[in-house]
C-alpha cells in the first residue's frame, strides 16, 4: 500500500511540472470530453503495437471500442501473441536460450504508474498476465526466475512446456555452430510492445518477449524493464521498444521518449530523438535494430527505428493500419 501511495504522490508531483500544451480536437459526440483545466481534450480510443501484429491490435480494439479499460486492452492484445505458437519471439513457441530453455520477460504499466514485471520466467505461457498479478497482488514490481514461476503457480497459472518442436529443431541446428548473431528484422526483433488509450482517456502499456534467441541463460533485455522497454505516464503519453535490448536499457529508451514528449515533442519527434541518442552512443555501428513507438495524450502516434523494415500497427476509428516506420539508416 505504501508503495502505491508513494507512486501516486510522485506522479502527482511530476504532473505539477507539466506544461505541454494540449490541443483540442473533436469528432463525434460520443467521444469523452476531459477537462484539463483550460482546454477541453477530446479522447478517442486507440491501440498501437510494435510490428504487424494485426490480431493483437484487433483484440485490444475489441476491448477499447466497448468502453473497456486500456489495461485490459494491452494485456489481452499481448496475450494473443503469447499464445501464438508461430510467433517465435513471444510466449509459447519462443526461441530458447543457448541451453535450450525458453525464458520469458514481460511487463505492464497502468494509468496510475503502477507496474509489474516478470524476468526470465519459464514454463508459463502468459508472462504479461503474471506481470499484472505482480502489479496487483504483491508489494513488488519485479519477480525473476524461479520466484516468478512459483508465484505464477500460486496464482493458478498452469505449467506448460513452451519449447515447440520447431524452435527445438532450430536450436539444435544453431548449436552446431553456436554463433550468436542477431539477424536484423528477421528473427530477433518481434517483441510485442503495445500501448492503448481508452474512452476515458487513460493510457496503459505492456511488453512481452522471449528475448534474444540463444542468449546466455539468465540474460534479461529491455522488455520487462520499466523505463527501458516500456514507460507510461498518463499525463503525457507512453512508449515501448523492440530490438537489441541492451542498447535500449543503456539509454532508458522508453522513459527518454516520454520525457521528450513532456518537453513538447510529438511522439514522432520523440521516437526519432530516442533512436538518434542510441546511434550517437554507438558511433559507426550499423549492425543492430531498434524500433520505438509512442503515443501521446491526444492520441497522436509515432514510430522510428534504426534499420528499414520496422512497422507498427494502429487501430482507432480512423482504421486498422500497418504503418511503415521511417529509419535512421536508409538501406
Ligand atoms: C530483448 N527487446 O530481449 C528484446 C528483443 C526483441 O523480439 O525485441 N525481440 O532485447
Amino acid at each position: 500500500m505504501q508503495r502505491r501511495n508513494f507512486l501516486k504522490n510522485s506522479s502527482a508531483a511530476a504532473a505539477g511540472l507539466i506544461s505541454a500544451p494540449l490541443i483540442a480536437s473533436c469528432k463525434d459526440e460520443t467521444d469523452t470530453k476531459i477537462d484539463t483545466g483550460d482546454i477541453a481534450l477530446t479522447i478517442r480510443p486507440i491501440a498501437i503495437c510494435t510490428w504487424n501484429f494485426e490480431n493483437a491490435t484487433a483484440k485490444a480494439w475489441e476491448v477499447l471500442k466497448d468502453g473497456g479499460d486500456s489495461l485490459d486492452a494491452v494485456q489481452q492484445g499481448a496475450m494473443v501473441e503469447e499464445a501464438d505458437v508461430n510467433n517465435q519471439t513471444v510466449g509459447i513457441g519462443g526461441r530458447p536460450d543457448r541451453d535450450g530453455n525458453v525464458t520469458l520477460d514481460a511487463c505492464i504499466m497502468d494509468k496510475n504508474g503502477n507496474c509489474g514485471a516478470v524476468l526470465a520466467m519459464q514454463n508459463i505461457a502468459s508472462p504479461v498476465s503474471v506481470a499484472r498479478k505482480v502489479m496487483e497482488e504483491t508489494p513488488h514490481v519485479m519477480l525473476a526466475g524461479k520466484g516468478a514461476e512459483k508465484f505464477a503457480y500460486e496464482q493458478g497459472f498452469e505449467k506448460l512446456n513452451l519449447l515447440t518442436e520447431q524452435s527445438k529443431q532450430e536450436w539444435l541446428e544453431w548449436k552446431k555452430t553456436s554463433e550468436y548473431k542477431p539477424i536484423i528484422n528477421i528473427e530477433n526483433h518481434d517483441t510485442i510492445g503495445i500501448l492503448a488509450i481508452d474512452k476515458k482517456g487513460d493510457i496503459s502499456g505492456a511488453c512481452t518477449t522471449s528475448g534474444m534467441a540463444y542468449k546466455y541463460a539468465g540474460r534479461v533485455g529491455d522488455s520487462p524493464i520499466i523505463g527501458a522497454g516500456l514507460f507510461v505516464d498518463n499525463e503525457i503519453g507512453a512508449a515501448t521498444a523492440t530490438g537489441v535490448g541492451e542498447e535500449v536499457v543503456r539509454t532508458v529508451g522508453s522513459f527518454l521518449i516520454v520525457e521528450l514528449m513532456r518537453q513538447g515533442k510529438s511522439p514522432q519527434e520523440a521516437c526519432e530523438e530516442g533512436v538518434k541518442r542510441i546511434m550517437s552512443k554507438n558511433k559507426g555501428r550499423t549492425d543492430f535494430q531498434i524500433g520505438f513507438i509512442a503515443i501521446n495524450k491526444k492520441g497522436e502516434t509515432g514510430g522510428y527505428c534504426i534499420q528499414p523494415g520496422f512497422t507498427y500497427r494502429t487501430y482507432s476509428e480512423e482504421g486498422h493500419m500497418n504503418n511503415p516506420s521511417e529509419s535512421f539508416l536508409k538501406s
